[in-house]
C-alpha cells in the first residue's frame, strides 16, 4: 500500500481518507493549513443543500452515495445529514416543462422521486406562495448535510484506521524525484509520499500550477444570507433538528432556501458573476481563520431579497441578518476535476467537487488511486478531457463565468457555447459559412449542424413537426440532408475528429496491446478496435488504419484517448495528435464512387478498394489518405489531407459533384444515419461501465490474439444485466433528445442514450439501456418530458442489416 498524503482536510480530503482506508491504506496523511474541522475553506460554511438529481448519470450516482453514506455517519453533536427531502418549485412553464425532464432522469438514474400540483407543494412547504406556483418536483431521499461534521465523521473513522491529521500545516510546495512525486513540503520539512492528492479546493488550481498542472476552475464568490426570526418558523424545529421543511430551488431566480432553526437561509445566484483573483486573496487573507468568505456585498443581494419574498412572503417582515460570500469552484463544464498527473506519477487532484457529490468523488479517487479505475465512469470529471484551448486562462474564466450564470437555468442538451466562438474552424469553414451553415460548437470546433442551402430540398420531404423544445437546435433540413445521404451523395466535415499518427519499431505491438481487435494485419488495413481499462469496461472505440509497416493513423474519441494512450507508450513509439494539421472530409452515398473515382488515379471499385482499407492516393494534384469508413453506413471514403490542401480539396471534390447533385450535410444528418445504421458514439451510448457484449461490440474484441489490456477481465466477466437495445418509436411524430426513462410493463427498466428521426424509416431510433433478454418486438414506453411515448424494440441494425448500401 502507496504512503499517500492529502492536502486540504475539507468533506473532500476527509471523505478521501476515509475511502482510502477503508480500502486497506493505512499510511494516510491528511494536511490542512487551518484548525480541523472548521479550516477555513467552503466546507466550513456551506449550507450544505444537497439535491441529488442531476442531468449527468455520473453526478447523480456520486450524489445518491454521498447520502447512503451521510446517512449512516454519526457525530455527537447531532446529525450529520437531515434527509427533509428536496422540492424544486416552477413558477414558468418552461421550468414546470423541465422539471419534468428532470423527474425524468430521476427515474432513469433511480432517483425516487416526483411531481407536484401547486398545491401538494404548498402542503409540503407551507411557506411559499402557492399562487406563484404551476408545480413542483419532490425528491424524499434529498436533504441536508452539515458539512462540518461530515467531514469530522469520516476523519474519525480514518483516524481509528490509522490516519493522521495535521491541523496548521501549510503545503508550500510538492516534492518530486525522478518524475514522481515524493511528498509535500510544508513549514516543517518534507512531508515524504508516494502518492499526494490534492483536495484544496479552489486553491488546488495554486498548487497544481506550481507542478506544471492547469485544473481550469475559478473561484467564484456566492452570496449566502440568513434572515432574522420569522414568524410561522417559530416552534416548528428545535436547535437540534434545525430544519424540518424540504431543502427549496427557486431555480427560475436562481435562489434556494433551508431552514436554519426558526431562520431561513438563502443561497443566491442571481448575480453577476464574481471571480476572485487567487493572489490578491491569498495575500489578503493570511491569517485570517474564514479565508473563504468575502465581505457581503448588499447591493448584489437585492434583486435576490425581492424575489424571495415573492416566493415565500412571510419574508416581508425580516430581513437579512448575516451574510458573505463564499467562495468556491466553478469549472468550464461544470464538473468535477479529478485524475493523476500524467507527467507527475503519483500526483492526483479531486478538486471543484460540491458537497453533495463529495463522497462519490472521495470513494471513486480511492478506487482510482488503489485499484487504477473505477466503478462509476469519470470521464466526465476527468481531468484530461479539456482540449489545449480549454486550459487558457481566458477559456477557463470565459466558460467558467458562463457556467456560474446558467447554474440554475434550463439547458437544452443541444445547447452550445455563445462565448469564445470561432476558434477552432476546418479548411471548409468559409464555404459552409457560404452555404448558411448553422454552427455547434464541440471541442472549440466550429461544427456545421445542417445548411440552410438545403433547404430546397425540403419540398417533397414530409418531417412531422416538432414541439417547441426538440425543435430547438434542429432543422427538419437536416432530415432532407439525411435522406439525400442515402438517395445520393453528400460532403461532411469530419476535420474534428480526433486523430493520431502511431509510429516507430514498436508500434504495431503498441497498438495490439493497447486495443481489442487485431490491428497487425497488411498495410492498407483499417481496424475497428475497442481502449478497454482493466477491468474491461470501454475507454474509447477507435478505427485503425496502417499506413506503412510503423505507421498508423487512428482515429479517436477525445483528449482522453491521448491521454490514455500517452501513459501507456513505449519509448519505441511516437504518439503525435494531428488533428489540426489535417482536415478531413467524408463523401458518402450511393453516388461516392461515381462522384470520386474520375479524379483519382486509382482503382476506387469494390474489389480495388476494398471497405474497410486504406489507400494513400491523390485527387486531382491533391495529395490524400482515404479510408474506406463511414460512420453514416455509406458507400465511400474519408478523405484526408493536410490541412494547407483543404479548400482546394473541398473546391475539387464538390465541382466533381455537381453533376450527382452533391451537397454539404451537417452533424444532425450524421447523428441520424449513424444511429440508424447501428453505429454507437462513445461517452453518450457507452462508457467505462460498459463491457463490450453489453453494448453489442464483442465482434471487435479478439480474445484470440495475444494479451491486451482489459483481457483477463474480460474472461472473468458475467453476463451483462442489461444491453444496449434499439427501439424505434411508434408514432412518427415522437421525438426523444436522450436521457429519457424507459418503461418495460410500467416499470422503469432502462433509459435512452441518444436518439435521431430516421430519414429511411420515418420514425425516431433510439438506443436505449435495456434488461438482457429483453426480446425483439417487444412494446416500451418512454417518458419525453411528461409524455408517454410508444416504442417497439428492434433487430439491429434498423437499416441495412445486410450491408448492401456499404459493401458494394
Ligand atoms: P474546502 O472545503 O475548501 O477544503 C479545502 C481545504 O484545503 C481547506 O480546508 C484549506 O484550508 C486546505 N488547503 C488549501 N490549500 C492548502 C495548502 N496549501 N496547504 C494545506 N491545506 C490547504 N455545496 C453543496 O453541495 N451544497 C450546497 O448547498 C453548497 N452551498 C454552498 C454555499 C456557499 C456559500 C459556498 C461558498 C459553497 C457552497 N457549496 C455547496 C460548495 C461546497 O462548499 C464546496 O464545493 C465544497 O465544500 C468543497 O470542498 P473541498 O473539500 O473541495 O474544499
Ligand atoms: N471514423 C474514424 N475513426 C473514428 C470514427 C469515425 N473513431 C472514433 C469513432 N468514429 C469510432 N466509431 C465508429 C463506429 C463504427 C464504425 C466506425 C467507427 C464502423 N463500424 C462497422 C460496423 O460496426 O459494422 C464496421 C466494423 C468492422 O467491420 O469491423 O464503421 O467515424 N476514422
Amino acid at each position: 500500500m502507496p504512503k499517500i498524503v492529502v492536502i486540504g482536510a475539507g468533506i473532500v480530503g476527509t471523505s478521501l481518507a476515509d475511502e482510502l482506508t477503508a480500502r486497506g491504506a493505512t499510511d494516510v496523511t491528511v494536511v490542512d493549513r487551518g484548525p480541523l474541522f472548521a479550516t477555513g475553506g467552503s466546507t466550513s460554511h456551506a449550507p450544505g443543500l444537497v439535491f441529488q438529481t442531476n442531468p449527468s448519470k455520473t453526478m447523480t450516482a456520486f450524489a445518491r452515495y454521498t447520502v447512503e453514506k451521510f446517512c449512516a455517519l454519526s457525530h455527537p453533536d447531532g446529525w450529520a445529514f437531515n434527509q427533509v427531502g428536496g422540492l424544486e418549485v416552477a413558477t414558468t412553464p418552461e421550468r414546470w416543462a423541465d422539471l419534468h425532464r428532470k423527474a425524468g432522469w430521476a427515474q432513469a438514474w433511480g432517483i425516487e422521486g416526483r411531481l407536484l400540483s401547486a398545491d401538494e407543494c404548498a402542503a409540503l412547504h407551507p411557506l411559499v406562495d402557492r399562487d406563484r406556483l404551476l408545480g413542483g418536483f419532490h425528491t424524499p431521499t434529498d436533504g441536508l448535510a452539515k458539512a462540518v461534521r461530515a467531514a469530522e465523521a469520516q476523519a474519525r473513522r480514518a483516524m481509528a484506521r490509522g490516519a493522521t491529521f495535521l491541523p496548521h500545516t501549510e503545503v508550500l510546495g510538492i516534492a518530486e524525484k525522478a518524475g514522481r512525486v515524493a511528498g509535500v513540503q510544508t513549514s516543517d520539512g518534507v512531508l515524504a509520499a508516494d502518492v499526494v492528492v490534492c483536495a484544496a479546493g479552489f486553491w488546488g488550481a495554486e498548487l497544481a500550477k506550481r507542478v506544471g498542472l492547469v485544473l481550469p476552475l475559478v473561484p467564484m464568490a456566492h452570496q449566502y444570507a440568513r434572515t432574522g426570526q420569522i414568524a410561522p418558523l417559530v416552534g416548528r424545529n428545535t436547535e437540534r433538528t434545525e430544519a424540518g421543511l424540504p431543502i427549496l430551488r427557486h431555480q427560475d431566480a436562481d435562489l434556494y432556501f433551508r431552514e436554519h432553526v426558526d431562520r431561513i437561509g438563502i443561497g443566491s445566484y442571481c448575480h453577476r458573476p464574481m471571480p476572485v483573483d487567487m493572489s490578491t486573496l491569498m495575500a489578503d487573507t493570511a491569517g485570517e481563520s474564514m479565508p473563504s468568505m468575502l465581505p457581503f456585498t448588499d447591493e448584489d443581494f437585492a434583486p435576490a431579497w425581492r424575489e424571495a419574498a415573492g416566493l415565500i412572503p412571510a419574508l416581508e417582515d425580516s430581513k437579512v441578518e448575516e451574510a458573505f460570500n463564499g467562495i468556491f469552484s466553478f469549472t468550464p463544464d461544470g464538473f468535477s476535476i479529478m485524475g493523476e498527473h500524467r507527467d507527475l506519477a503519483g500526483f492526483w487532484v479531486a478538486e471543484a467537487v460540491w458537497v453533495t457529490h463529495s463522497a462519490g468523488v472521495a470513494k471513486a479517487t480511492a478506487e482510482w488511486i488503489l485499484d487504477g479505475t473505477t466503478e462509476v465512469d469519470v470521464s466526465e470529471c476527468d481531468l484530461y478531457r479539456f482540449e489545449d484551448v480549454a486550459r487558457s486562462p481566458e477559456f477557463v474564466m470565459t466558460t467558467s463565468s458562463q457556467a456560474f450564470v446558467e447554474v440554475y437555468d434550463v439547458i437544452h442538451p443541444h445547447q452550445f457555447r455563445s462565448d469564445l466562438r470561432g476558434l477552432r474552424t476546418s479548411p471548409f469553414h468559409q464555404r459552409h459559412v457560404e452555404s448558411g451553415a448553422h454552427f455547434y460548437e464541440g471541442g472549440g470546433w466550429e461544427r456545421p449542424a445542417w445548411f440552410e442551402a438545403n433547404a430546397g430540398l425540403l419540398t417533397d420531404l414530409d418531417v412531422p413537426e416538432r414541439d417547441d423544445w426538440s425543435a430547438r437546435f434542429w432543422s427538419p433540413i437536416a432530415v432532407a440532408e439525411a435522406r439525400h445521404t442515402r438517395e445520393r451523395v453528400a460532403m461532411y466535415d469530419m476535420t474534428p475528429l480526433t486523430r493520431y499518427e502511431v509510429s516507430g519499431p514498436g508500434a504495431a505491438a503498441f497498438l495490439q496491446r493497447m486495443t481489442t481487435n487485431n490491428i497487425d494485419k497488411s498495410v492498407g488495413s483499417v481496424t475497428y478496435t475497442l481502449l478497454l481499462d482493466q477491468k474491461g469496461g470501454i475507454r474509447s472505440d477507435l478505427t485503425v488504419a496502417r499506413l506503412g509497416p510503423a505507421t498508423f493513423q487512428v482515429g479517436a474519441n477525445s483528449p482522453r484517448d491521448f491521454d490514455w494512450l500517452e501513459r501507456h507508450r513505449p519509448d519505441d513509439v511516437v504518439l503525435r495528435d494531428i488533428t489540426g494539421g489535417t482536415c478531413c472530409v467524408g463523401v458518402w452515398g450511393p453516388l461516392a464512387r461515381d462522384m470520386v473515382q474520375p479524379l483519382c488515379p486509382d482503382d476506387l471499385s469494390h474489389s480495388g478498394f476494398r471497405y474497410f482499407r486504406a489507400l494513400r492516393t491523390y485527387l486531382g494534384a491533391i495529395p490524400v489518405t482515404m479510408l474506406r469508413v463511414s460512420y453514416v453506413g455509406e458507400l465511400g471514403w474519408e478523405i484526408y489531407a493536410s490541412a494547407e490542401y483543404g479548400g482546394a480539396l473541398w473546391d475539387l471534390l464538390h465541382d466533381a459533384g455537381r453533376a450527382h447533385g452533391v451537397i454539404a450535410a451537417g452533424r444532425v444528418a450524421l447523428n441520424s444515419l449513424r444511429i440508424e445504421k447501428g453505429y454507437r458514439s462513445w461517452g453518450t451510448d457507452m462508457t467505462t461501465e460498459h463491457r463490450p457484449a453489453a453494448v453489442g461490440l464483442d465482434f471487435a474484441v479478439r480474445m484470440d490474439k495475444g494479451d491486451f489490456v482489459g483481457r483477463a477481465a474480460l474472461e472473468q466477466a458475467p453476463l451483462p444485466l442489461n444491453r444496449l437495445r434499439s427501439i424505434v418509436f411508434d408514432e412518427p411524430d415522437a421525438v426523444v433528445l436522450g436521457k429519457e426513462p424507459v418503461y418495460l410493463a410500467g416499470d422503469c427498466a432502462g433509459y435512452v442514450t441518444s436518439a435521431g428521426f430516421s430519414p429511411t424509416i420515418g420514425r425516431t431510433v433510439a438506443y436505449a439501456w435495456l434488461p438482457t433478454g429483453t426480446q425483439d418486438g417487444e412494446a416500451v414506453t418512454v417518458d419525453y418530458r411528461g409524455t408517454r411515448h410508444t416504442a417497439t424494440v428492434h433487430s439491429e441494425p434498423v437499416v441495412d442489416p445486410d450491408m448492401s448500401r456499404i459493401r458494394r
